[in-house]
């Protein structure tokens, strides 16, 4: 009885497959030095991608932290969007990560999408918890800032080991512009005119280990500083930055995929995913 004759299905998805550098005609990469996938629109091909998933079944997570005012102000809008934008007709898992369990809103789901909420008091200890949980039960994680709204597919061509997001504002200055952290005190430094892109820290993903990793490197950057008195630049965007100059990220997602259409810079209408929720800094972050 060989079972196995009858899966003709190709067992690896090649990046040759659903990826195509040159199919966009902008002189935006497409393609890093070290051979990771830049994904733009227009780049990659959602009917491949969602055959071979459809017979390679998966679980993506989700991790969103709301604590304080972003709640009442964010958090319904972004689970009711990613409900509708994320990974479409693939298994989805939200965890919340937040302070106030009785102020997170009810959001009638999609199937085949489930929503953990976790009250946080020891940050430490449960964020260790929860991500090695993670780990028995997604293949793919990712985390993103709460401030955002999906409006168009966010689909299977931003899975990958590592995932990092070109920042919406930097993506087309040079090196030395760059907001890296430049002093040497810092577990964050970068030198001037070394680095590869900036990346921005409202969304970054993975496999759990490598998420895992990165959130355990970057916190251990931060603890380290603090305890010489230091904060870096971006804080623990930074740190992000750093922990992607040292370990590159196998993907990397165009900015479409975190757009500022306030912004210094402008691209198609239809061709971003998320955008940057309006933000009332004043208001939002007094009394914190
Ligand atoms: C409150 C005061 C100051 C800063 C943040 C907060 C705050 C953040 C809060 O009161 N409640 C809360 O839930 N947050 C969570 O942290 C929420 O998920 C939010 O999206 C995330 C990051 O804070 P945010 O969105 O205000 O920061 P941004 O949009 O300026 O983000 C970039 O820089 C940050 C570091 O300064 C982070 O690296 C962030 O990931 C980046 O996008
Ligand atoms: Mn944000």
């Amino acid at each position: 009885y060989h079972f196995r004759s009858e899966n003709t299905q190709t067992e690896e998805l090649k990046l040759s497959d659903w990826f195509f550098p040159n199919a966009i005609n902008h002189s935006n990469i497409t393609t890093t030095s070290w051979a990771a996938p830049v994904v733009w629109h227009g780049t990659y091909d959602e009917v491949v991608l969602e055959n071979y998933y459809a017979n390679h079944k998966i679980t993506v997570g989700l991790t969103v932290f709301a604590v304080g005012r972003y709640i009442d102000h964010y958090l319904h809008t972004f689970i009711a969007s990613a409900d509708k934008y994320f990974m479409v007709d693939q298994k989805v898992i939200i965890y919340i990560l937040t302070d106030n369990f009785s102020k997170v809103p009810w959001v009638q789901l999609s199937p085949l999408r489930t929503l953990k909420v976790f009250e946080i008091k020891q940050e430490k200890r449960w964020q260790d918890i929860s991500m090695m949980r993670m780990k028995t039960i997604i293949d793919f994680l990712f985390c993103m800032d709460v401030d955002q709204i999906f409006v168009k597919k966010y689909g299977l061509e931003t899975l990958g080991e590592s995932v990092g997001q070109l920042h919406a504002h930097w993506y087309k200055a040079s090196l030395t512009e760059l907001p890296y952290e430049r002093s040497q005190l810092s577990e964050a430094y970068i030198p001037i005119g070394k680095g590869d892109f900036y990346y921005h820290a409202a969304v970054f993903g993975g496999t759990p280990i490598q998420v895992l990793n990165i959130a355990k490197e970057c916190f251990r950057g931060i603890m380290n500083d603090k305890k010489n008195n230091i904060e870096a630049v971006w804080h623990d965007e930074s740190h992000l930055n750093k922990y992607f100059f040292l370990h590159k990220p196998t993907k990397i997602l165009s900015p479409e995929y975190c757009w500022d259409h306030l912004g210094p810079n402008r691209i198609e209408r239809t061709t971003f995913k998320i955008f940057w929720a309006i933000k009332n800094y004043d208001f939002l972050r007094q009394s914190v």
